[in-house]
């Protein structure tokens, strides 16, 4: 450790694992977006509460920026460390701490991997329902840090409603000790919840009791090809009234194009320019014969032309594996990543808005459209002409995102659905949030972390 500020913090913390090899440094000063250069300071993995805070405390009096850092899958930058921070790893903070079969709560460390979350949660009869792709590498602590959503938010709705309590260290190195684990507390603001989703800008999650809720029962997942993207909306509409809905989720052609291309199989022969994946409960005949009688309707009134039911686990998880393959498949492409809502009625209108801006000025570029069509959050991914070299792209990129900016201010959306603005949405969470939102925002920053060395840069 030459730095003499490494070296005071580690003969205060002598037991803290804390590391500046620079693969290490390399590999935990990214996420998953890859614009920056990672150039961190040094990487700590402190494996107590206690530690946690005397490292805020150091970095306080040092005025070192902290980068705290989970799974680092996100995709908006937020876990970067490009600019000599300290990255506080919480993967030795990966452990349950209680459960409680009255409350129905599961108390973790926020290092836990989503998956082990959900294996833990299974042990004792029921589930925690927050769940997306990168289950195996995301960590609870960065799901809370971005308020997560995912493919069940159509149920269950997103990671804030399955927080209980947090245990959280402020930028001045302060535990709060929020709501502990109460359904009623109408004693002033929550700040949990201004927690949930500030991307670690206000302070590092070391501790969290997540509600837990009764196992859905079994299911079945139907692929369906649909011609329009209003006949879309219809078939949603219907399936909501007849079915009991877990997830409704929809892709079009060039992303069936490319996970195919990823070795996924073809469910039917029918080419369509949308696709639905849904699953829904099917416990009884009964249950079944809706999704069923749901299907032939929609094929009668012409708003799907073909059509898959799974009659098993391992064919619900293959068409599960044509939505959920989306990401990997274009990764290789280097993709420029959107990912917005509206409010699900406005869907077809701002898709057909946004598709003219893009067709009138970038015809080249291969467009890719997924999401979570069911709580209107739209994915919409740019793939990099093997042609254009990175900086060109990215300057086209960035009006693609202007051009999305006006698109969502003319249709009341948003510029981040789940994902998190993190560095790569910041220049424009003005045209989502009013001057007066984002005043407010910047003054709690401040007072929750006076020094401004809590991931500073992202988000505001
Ligand atoms: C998903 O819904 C994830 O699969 C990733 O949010 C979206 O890769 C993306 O753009
Ligand atoms: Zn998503």
């Amino acid at each position: 450790m030459n730095d003499p500020r490494l070296a005071e913090l580690s003969r205060a913390l002598p037991d803290l694992k804390l590391t500046t090899d620079s693969g290490d440094l390399e590999h935990y000063g990214r996420d998953w977006t890859r614009r920056w250069h990672p150039a961190p300071l040094a990487i700590a993995f402190p494996a107590t509460v206690d530690e946690v805070q005397a490292i805020v405390l150091w970095a306080f009096a040092e005025g070192v920026a902290v980068v705290p850092s989970g799974g680092r899958t996100g995709l908006s930058g937020g876990a970067v460390a490009a600019n000599g921070e300290i990255v506080v790893s919480l993967d030795r903070m990966n452990r349950v701490l209680a459960f409680d079969p009255i409350d129905r709560t599961l108390t973790v460390q926020p290092g836990m991997p989503l998956e082990a979350v959900h294996k833990a949660a299974r042990e004792h009869g029921l589930i925690y329902p927050v769940d997306f792709a990168a289950r195996g590498s995301c960590q609870v602590g960065g799901n809370i840090a971005t308020n997560a959503g995912g493919i069940r938010v159509i149920r269950y709705g997103n990671t804030r409603q399955w927080i209980a309590g947090l245990k959280v260290v402020t930028g001045t190195g302060e535990l709060l000790d929020l709501n502990r684990g109460l359904i009623k507390n109408a004693s002033g603001y929550d700040l949990r919840h201004l927690v949930i989703g500030s991307e670690g800008t206000l302070g590092i999650v070391v501790e969290a009791t997540l509600s837990l809720t009764s196992p859905p029962p079994p299911s079945q997942v139907m692929l369906l090809a649909v011609p329009a993207m209003d006949a879309l909306m219809r078939v949603f509409a219907e399936a909501r009234h007849r079915l009991t809905l877990g997830a409704f989720e929809f892709f079009t052609d060039r992303a069936l194009h490319h996970v195919l291309a990823h070795g996924a199989q073809r469910p039917f022969g029918e080419i369509s320019p949308y696709y639905v994946v849904t699953e829904f409960d099917a416990q009884d005949e009964a249950q079944q014969a809706a999704a069923l009688e749901l299907f032939e309707f929609c094929l009668g009134e012409g708003w799907v032309t073909d059509g898959a039911i799974s009659s098993s686990e391992a064919q619900a998880a293959a068409l599960w594996r044509l939505r959920e393959g989306i990401t990997e498949s274009l990764a290789q492409y280097r993709p420029y990543k959107n990912d917005v809502s509206v409010r699900i009625s406005s869907v077809p209108d701002f898709m057909r808005d946004m598709q003219a801006l893009l067709d009138a000025e970038y015809p080249q570029f291969d467009v890719v459209w997924f999401g979570h069509i069911g709580d209107g959050n739209l994915h919409i991914n740019v793939l990099k002409p093997a042609d254009v070299d990175d900086d060109r792209f990215v300057a086209q990129c960035e009006h693609v995102t202007k051009l999305l900016c006006d698109t969502l201010t003319r249709h009341g959306g948003s510029i981040s659905a789940e994902h998190g603005i993190g560095l790569v949405k910041k220049p424009y969470l003005g045209s989502v949030r009013s001057e007066a939102e984002i005043a407010l925002m910047r003054g709690i920053k401040a007072v929750w972390d006076p020094a401004g060395i809590m991931n500073p840069g992202k988000l505001l």
